[in-house]
């Protein structure tokens, strides 16, 4: 594997990942939950925001947030997880991105009004087939100027479940999630749900912008087309058992009965199993799911372990009800996306 360059060390420092011992929380602190972002954190003046609606629609809207907090308020608990989770531990040659292991998710309770009674209200024209979510943030990207801007299909826009967000966890939505405002897009991998959103347009044809048709598609050279990244692939992670040393992060479990727990989650169907193995061979065993909980949430599961003395590799995997397993292996792609490969976690018993 090539090593890591300066500049992934800058990308890794400002873009944390979740510890993965904060999968023992069913909603991820605030503060634990990964973050990503391309440019710089924007400074907003939360009185001077607005938020407009418009393009192909009949009636635009403009809304401060005073007008969006006075709307019907939702609180939706969403497992969220970046698009290049994983990216690090694919085959080489790795592009120059977010280095990210397998940290790359968290789970927040988010307030906010939901987007389709707004852009009902706007009136989407005959002739709509996209909206248009853009951003406060703005850089440069393969010589590019850029403004954050993505997507969505008129029926993906429409989801009951879609929410424009101003609150995460019960407290305000902090600048580094999107303040004072966030589009949240349960299901989909997290470059979907737009921070810092100011502008909504519904658009008459398919959307052509960079993190759009560029970024975020799964494809294998620069020629190719590529099939857009949407709905997040099965995933179970395990909150790694026994206690680290530092700085190498080699783990030392006690011998005897030892509770493995995790969390799994997928956008495509509700998780249906999640598999355990401590096994070189990877013979699998059924792991105990916790009852279903909200279906944009990750799903807990537990296993007891019985930790005998040695070196031992820990491995665990989920299934949806849409029959998507994991890969013991993820695919090489350009972009290093979508990399659900089983979680290894190698521990010492004594
Ligand atoms: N405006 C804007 N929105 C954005 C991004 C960004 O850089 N700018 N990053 C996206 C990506 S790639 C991810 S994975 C999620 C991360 O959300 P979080 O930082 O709140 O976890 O935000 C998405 N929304
Ligand atoms: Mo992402």
């Amino acid at each position: 594997m090539e090593p890591f360059s300066e500049v992934e060390l800058q990308l890794a420092a400002r873009n944390h990942g979740m510890p993965l011992e904060a999968l023992r929380y069913p909603v991820t602190p605030v503060g634990l939950h990964y973050l990503l972002t391309h440019y710089d954190i924007p400074a907003v003046d939360p009185d001077a925001f607005e938020l407009t609606i418009g393009g192909a629609v009949a009636r635009p809207l403009t809304l401060s947030l005073d007008d969006l907090r006075a709307r019907p308020a939702v609180e939706v608990e969403v497992t969220m997880e970046c698009a290049g989770n994983g990216r690090a531990l694919l085959p080489a040659p790795r592009p120059l991105s977010q280095p990210w292991l397998a940290e790359a998710v968290g789970t927040a309770a988010w307030t906010g009004t939901p987007l389709a009674p707004l852009l009902a209200e706007a009136g989407p024209q005959e002739s709509a087939v996209e909206v248009v979510f853009t951003g406060l943030d703005r850089g440069f990207e393969s010589g590019e100027a850029q403004v954050f801007e993505r997507s969505l299909p008129l029926e993906e826009a429409l989801r009951d479940e879609v929410l424009l967000a101003y609150g995460m966890n019960g407290g305000p939505l902090l600048p580094q999630h999107g303040f004072p405002l966030r589009l949240v897009v349960p299901g989909w991998y997290g470059m979907a749900s737009v921070k810092w959103l100011t502008r909504i347009t519904v658009v008459d044809r398919p959307f052509e912008g960079y993190q759009q048709r560029h970024a975020y598609t799964l494809r294998h050279d620069e020629e190719d087309a590529g099939i857009p990244l949407t709905w997040i692939f099965p995933r179970a992670l395990m909150a790694p058992p026994g206690v680290p040393d530092f700085p190498t992060r080699e783990r030392t479990v006690a011998s005897g009965p030892c509770t493995i727990e995790g969390r799994a989650w997928s956008g495509w169907a509700p998780v249906e199993a999640v598999e355990f193995s401590a096994d070189a061979g990877m013979t699998w065993t059924e792991a105990q799911l916790d009852p279903p909980g909200p279906r944009w949430a990750w799903r807990g599961w537990r296993h007891e372990w019985d930790a005998t003395l040695g070196e031992h590799v820990l491995y665990c995997r989920a299934r949806d009800a849409a029959g998507n397993i994991q890969p013991d292996e993820g695919g090489w792609n350009l972009g290093g996306y979508a990399n659900n490969g089983i979680q290894r976690v190698p521990v010492s018993v004594s």
